[in-house]
């Protein structure tokens, strides 16, 4: 797999600079103003959304960009299954984490948002977000809408999580990390009939909470029917007819498994191994990605890193899937 190839991202070689020496940025890309768009212009940028004030359960996921920055400093670039490596294809850079407001969930998605925008050049470079609670996914989702799905309608999503994420109201609030979706396909920013819910698993508060998803045309495919019935067939169906349409992918670390990644707010036990869900992320080559975030990492409730770990495989994994769509 040896390659003569110029980086479009330039890393720092681990063989002279440790990897747990100096700053760190995710996955040791470099810092987007240090970065001279006029020779390479950024393909992809990363950026914290370091927000936690829309959870209903356990808060900390402020704390996610900074500590998956830490732990994603030895995510290395080649990425063996796929045949390629990232830095090769892309140019990459961490630009930092958008403003928040702590006390107002509407108010940091509005200026997360409009950091987003200013990111790069808005006809090329695509958003990845690093929350941060759930509620942190619609400011990229719309960031990404007014680059790329504005004249086409909205952007199809392609959503990991073991919750639905499309309840209305929770506690008199509209913008809480269980309601991204819902707000984003009200605003037209995601279009619900190609929209698709992996990893849903119980217990829930109630048989109601699916009829929002039945009634647009949401296809959900919960972790039981993934293991045992006909979930994959139905993901391979959906991702044929997604064809080459702008796709967003929002991954919550909870459609993960506890027991891989314990440190997130609302835990939710039977869930896919981390081998399983890069396995569906791998599946997922070939589609037209646009934007993604990663989202619901609460380091304080991790162990041995195992979870911020994850998440910064995760964003490889991302890349990686984007990257061979273009490859
Ligand atoms: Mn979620």
């Amino acid at each position: 797999m040896a390659s003569d190839k110029t980086p479009r991202t330039t890393l720092p070689d681990a063989r002279k600079h440790p990897r747990f020496a100096g700053v760190a940025t995710f996955c040791r890309f470099p810092l987007i103003d240090s970065v001279d768009p006029s020779r390479r212009p950024v393909d992809w940028a990363l950026y914290g959304i370091p927000f936690d004030g829309g959870v209903t359960y356990r808060p900390g996921a402020r704390f996610g960009p900074r500590a998956i920055r830490d732990a994603s400093q030895y995510i290395k670039p080649v990425h063996i299954e796929h045949n390629l490596n990232i830095a090769e294809i892309f140019s990459l850079a961490d630009a930092g984490d958008a403003p928040v407001h702590p006390y107002s969930c509407k108010e940091t998605l509005h200026a997360a948002c409009g950091f987003a925008q200013s990111l790069g050049d808005p006809n090329h470079t695509k958003l990845l977000a690093i929350g941060g609670d759930h509620s942190t996914a619609y400011a990229n989702i719309r960031a990404t809408w007014e680059r790329r799905g504005k004249p086409t309608g909205g952007l199809a999503l392609l959503h990991f999580d073991a919750h639905l994420d499309t309840y209305d109201i929770i506690w008199d609030e509209k913008w809480t990390h269980g309601s991204p979706f819902i707000r984003a396909i009200e605003d037209g920013l995601i279009d619900p009939q190609r929209m698709l819910t992996v990893g849903i698993r119980g217990p829930v508060n109630s048989a109601d909470d699916f009829d929002y998803a039945d009634e647009h045309g949401i296809e959900v495919v919960t972790y039981e029917q993934w293991r045992t019935g006909n979930g994959p067939e139905r993901i391979r169906t959906f991702l044929e007819r997604l064809g080459d349409a702008e796709t967003y992918l929002s991954f919550d670390i909870d459609c993960v498994d506890p027991a891989y990644a314990p440190g997130t707010g609302t835990p939710c036990c039977g869930g896919f191994t981390s081998a399983e869900v890069f396995g569906l992320l791998r599946q997922c080559a070939g589609l037209n990605l646009v934007g993604a975030d990663v989202v619901e990492v609460l380091p304080a409730l991790d162990h041995a890193n195992i979870t911020t770990l994850l998440a910064s495989h995760v964003i490889f994994e991302i890349l990686s899937l984007a990257a061979a769509s273009v490859a």
